[in-house]
């Protein structure tokens, strides 16, 4: 018999809405069904929104953990182009790929959720892992093992919007703990592009501040969204209201043991980010003249 144990216990058990999203079992009956119907929704539409995701007692739960540590984390001046790399010279100086846009966030990056939240744990559930990775129709799907990328809290504050960007990583949950009054919706172009080609028109249209071929849906906190962040190019249009809109992001990537570049990670988490790797760079060095 399987013996449920507190160190075998999945807090996914605790804070997922189960008898509307039956994650517990996704070989059987309801679950199978449920979990069928999610993989048309992301394999059709590109995207698999479950709204009321989180339990409403547990949000509050973790809602309220995101708001206690939030007071601790840095406020972000993000600037870069949709890519996050460097701007390719070929490309002709009114390129929209050359555009680069300013983002402000109050932000969590991994290594300031302590492992003891329900958030961080909820993260590295095995069964929400596994979810993610069947949506995903992934072999594979691990969760991304950068230490500042992984798992973050944004909090966008009212008149802050988040950059139209694609993530470093390529599958990302979105939830939202807290909504915004009005305004901050998640709008995203589903795989708007492959390895080597991208929806050109639909790119540029969007960039230029047109979203008629944008996607956005009305999404309650709670809600838990499945894309594929690395391929659709997506953004968080301005908070509006009184009440900061916050939301945790959760990465995932089929390659094991995945780390993002320091210098996009310098560009997004900026000055700490900068000395933490710096630091161990002097440590480094010193242990390398010692040896
Ligand atoms: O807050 C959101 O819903 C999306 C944020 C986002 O795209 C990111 O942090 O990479
Ligand atoms: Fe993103």
């Amino acid at each position: 018999m399987n013996q449920i144990t507190r160190e075998n216990h999945d807090i996914a058990l605790d804070l997922v809405d189960l008898k509307r999203f039956p994650i517990a079992d996704l070989e059987n009956g309801e679950g199978a069904n449920f979990l069928a119907e999610c993989q048309r929704s992301m394999a059709v539409q590109g995207w698999c929104n479950l709204d009321g995701f989180i339990r409403p007692d547990a949000l509050e739960q973790l809602n309220a953990e995101a708001n206690e540590l939030l007071p601790t984390a840095e406020v972000l001046h993000v600037k870069r182009n949709i890519y996050q790399g460097a701007i390719d010279p070929s490309l002709p100086e009114d390129d929209p790929r050359r555009m680069e846009f300013m983002h402000v966030a109050v932000q969590l990056a991994d290594d300031q959720i302590p492992p003891k939240t329900r958030l961080k744990q909820l993260y590295h559930s095995e069964l929400l892992t596994d979810f993610v990775r069947r949506v995903q129709k992934k072999d594979q799907l691990y969760r991304c093992a950068d230490e500042f990328q992984a798992l973050n809290v944004v909090a966008l504050h009212p008149d802050s919007w988040h950059a139209w960007h694609y993530d470093t990583t390529e599958c990302t949950v979105t939830l939202l703990l807290q909504a915004a009054e009005a305004g901050g919706e998640f709008t995203f172009l589903p795989n708007s592009r492959t390895d080597d080609d991208e929806d050109r028109e639909a790119v540029d249209r969007l960039l230029s501040g047109d979203m008629s071929q944008a996607r956005s849906f009305s999404r309650g906190a709670g809600t838990f969204t499945l894309f594929r962040g690395g391929y659709s190019l997506h953004g968080v249009t301005k908070v509006e209201g009184a009440r900061p809109r916050i939301s945790a992001i959760m990465t995932y990537d089929e390659q094991k043991g995945r780390v993002i570049d320091d210098d996009i990670n310098v560009r997004i988490y900026g000055e700490r980010v900068k000395k933490i790797l710096a630091k161990r760079e002097t440590a480094t060095g010193e242990q390398g003249r010692d040896e």
